[in-house]
């Protein structure tokens, strides 16, 4: 299957949604820069950075991980990221 993640602009799952499916650089080209608040993985592992270009800090989701084990993370700190971050993400294959 195809790795996916649904990006979202406020905590648990809220606001606008942005779905990603391959390694995104710069989400400033989705006006998701520094607006990401909570996640669905649906499929695969990701890892999150702070930075554009996959730099800075960064953090791994998985398709089972997050509180509930199923790759939902309803805030930052479900993923031990801050709030508003998020600037670059791929799936790991
Ligand atoms: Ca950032």
């Amino acid at each position: 299957m195809q790795a996916k993640i649904l990006l979202f602009e406020h905590p648990n799952f809220q606001g606008r949604c942005l779905e990603i499916t391959k390694p995104t650089p710069h989400l400033s080209k989705y006006c998701f820069n520094n607006e990401v608040s909570s996640v669905k993985v649906i499929c695969g592992d990701w890892k999150l950075f702070e930075h554009p270009d996959f730099e800075g800090e960064k953090y791994k989701v998985c398709q089972r991980g997050g509180p509930c084990c199923n790759g939902e993370y309803p805030f930052p700190m479900a993923w031990c990221g801050e709030n508003n971050e998020i600037s670059s993400l791929y799936p790991i294959c």
